[in-house]
Parts: C-alpha cells; structure tokens; sequence
C-alpha cells in the first residue's frame, strides 16, 4: 500500500517506477479512501498499542493506493524495497528512507508474511480484481 503520506505529497508515481524497476508485476491496484472502521479493522493487531490511534487518523486523512504485486521472494523483497518501519533506521535507496517523514507516516505497508497476505488482499480486492 502506499500510505496517504505519499500520495498527497505527490510521489506515487516515483514509488511505481521503483516497483517496477526491482521486477514486481502489479496483479491489481487501486486508490481508495480507508473508513475508520477499515483502518482499525486492518490494524486490529496494534489496537492496544499507543500509537493506535494516531494511526488510524493518519490512515485515514486521505486516499491511499492498494497493490496486490508479484515476483519471486516478494515479501521478503517488498519489504528490503520499503526499508525500515522508522525512517530514522531505513537503508539508503529505500523507499521510507526516500520519502517517508516518521515511524507513523511511513509512506508505504508491505504484508509481513504469506498468512498476513492472504488476509490482506481479500481485504481490499475482489477475486475478479486479481488477474
Ligand atoms: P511494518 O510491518 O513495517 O508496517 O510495521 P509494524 O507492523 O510494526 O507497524 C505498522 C504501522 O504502525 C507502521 F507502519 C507505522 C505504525 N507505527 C507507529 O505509528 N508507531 C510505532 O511505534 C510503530 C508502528
């Protein structure tokens, strides 16, 4: 996903073009707007966290861009592409490193594991919508 950090500040176009560039294909992907309810739903495992509910706001101050890719070892790769959860420790050449402004508004998410994936896809697209 790339978080509405990004896509307000106006550099989803720059995120595709690294995608693509590091061999990802896009199975599907659309913008959308995240309710409340989707965004609490989706950081269901953080809601006893203190940063719950600044991430919910953050998530939902505007549209955001949902990506279903693929390519070998993609979770593993997604997440070297996206560095770091806080910029602060992300790699050079990362995404969050490049863009992101702090641990909440981190720019993109990635699926932590194959299991995490396959909720998080059926989340936001129907079967129809993955080619
Ligand atoms: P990641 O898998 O890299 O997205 O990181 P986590 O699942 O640990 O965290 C999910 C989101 O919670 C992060 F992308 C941003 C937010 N977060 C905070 O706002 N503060 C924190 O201290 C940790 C995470």
């Amino acid at each position: 996903m790339i978080k509405p950090d990004a896509v307000a500040k106006g550099h989803t176009g720059e995120i595709l073009a690294l995608i693509e560039k590091h061999g990802f294909r896009f199975v599907a992907m659309k913008t959308k707007r995240i309710s409340k309810p989707e965004a609490e739903a989706f950081y269901a495992i953080h809601r006893e966290k203190p940063f719950f509910s600044g991430l919910v706001t953050f998530m939902t101050e505007g549209p955001v861009l949902v990506l279903v890719l693929e390519r070998d070892e993609a979770i593993a790769k997604w997440r070297e592409v996206m560095g770091a959860t806080n910029p602060a420790n992300a790699a050079e050449g990362t995404i969050r490193k490049l863009y992101a402004e702090n641990i909440e508004r981190n720019t993109v998410h990635g699926s932590d594991a194959a299991d995490t994936a396959a909720q998080e896809i059926p989340f936001f697209f129907s079967t129809a919508e993955l080619l």
